[in-house]
């Protein structure tokens, strides 16, 4: 694996989650792999599971860590070729991602979405660049459409806690004060397509994500049809893709109760956090034996030392 921004990076992904399963049963088994090597996290936006449970993984591997808030404590980058930088940006990508290139082995970036410009979003401009203009491997830590290493964890979390062979798996959309990312719900559309399990999808009108992630996947626009039989409920709020980043007004009530869950297969409810604790989903979901939010964050560490393993094996 060279970079690690989608789950088309992967070129075998049984492969990877057999080391995953490995990362698993002995996390400390290639402590001496990365020694000497330098892992670079860079941060244009929060993050508290992804910046802890990768800096977690990559010391686990022996490898050193340096983190920075890029967007608070570096330059202003410019992303555009051939501007004359007169004005608020102050270094460009071409120098940043060449001059980090010279500290580190591989770098991780995460950069949310505008949700202001579909086109550039969906073009993933800010990590392209990365990659262009780095010398060194590029991992995502959730770019402007993907969030890989939570859908690699996910994965894992299905997998680990799956009763049979082909398990329901229903991806729903819920409410939330604000409009968020299509990061999450994609990626996990694009990680499941790829899984033996039987997936829904299911969210209010005017809530449909890019027909590039979720074409050949069956679509229940009626929430507790959905639900029903369902081994797995992944929750999760995005905005309008049509509607390009507005909040989808209106629909509070597709919030998770228990009561919801009733005609699910006693489900076990994913969410990849934070989440906005009765809005989202009812605490009595949250703080109940069905929720394995908590196991899903776990294996966030499983998958970036997965990760992080492939490209050091592969590098030469
Ligand atoms: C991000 C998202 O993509 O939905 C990160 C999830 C891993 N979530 C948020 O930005 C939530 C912020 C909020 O206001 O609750």
């Amino acid at each position: 694996m060279k970079n690690f921004t989608s789950v088309k990076d992967v070129s075998d992904l049984n492969a990877l989650l057999d080391v995953a399963q490995h990362v698993k049963e002995n996390p400390f088994r290639d402590k001496h792999l990365g020694e000497n090597k330098t892992l670079g996290l860079l941060f244009f936006n929060p993050s508290l599971r992804t910046r802890m449970s990768t800096q977690r993984a990559a010391t686990n591997l022996g490898m050193n860590v340096m983190v920075m808030n890029l967007n608070k404590d570096g330059w202003q980058l410019e992303m555009e070729d051939g501007t004359i930088m007169d004005q608020g940006t102050q270094e460009h990508i071409k120098e940043a991602a060449g001059v980090i290139s010279q500290y580190c082995d591989i770098i991780g970036v995460r950069t949310f979405p505008s949700l202001t410009n579909r086109a550039e979003d969906y073009s993933e401009k800010i990590i392209s660049k990365f990659i262009q203009h780095a010398t060194v491997p590029i991992i995502s830590l959730e770019s402007a459409t993907r969030h890989p290493l939570q859908s690699l964890a996910d994965v894992i979390t299905i997998n680990q806690h799956k009763q049979k062979a082909k398990p329901k798996v229903v991806l729903t959309w819920a409410p939330h004060p604000r409009a968020l990312p299509q990061a999450v719900p994609n990626s996990f559309v694009e990680w499941m397509k790829e899984l033996d399990v039987e997936f829904v999808i299911t969210h209010p009108k005017g809530a449909e994500l890019s027909e590039e992630f979720t074409q050949g996947v069956s679509i229940e626009y009626d929430q507790q049809e959905a639900l029903k039989d369902a081994d797995f409920v992944y929750v999760k709020n995005w905005s309008s893709y049509s509607n390009y980043g507005q909040r989808i007004e209106n629909c509070e009530d597709w919030k998770i109760s228990l009561e919801k869950l009733k005609h699910t297969n006693n489900a076990k409810i994913m969410h990849c956090l934070p989440v906005r604790r009765n809005v989202v989903i009812d605490d009595e979901v949250l703080d109940s034996t069905q929720s394995i939010v908590l196991q899903q964050a776990s294996n966030r560490t499983v998958a970036a030392q997965a990760v992080l393993l492939n490209i050091l094996k592969h590098e030469n």
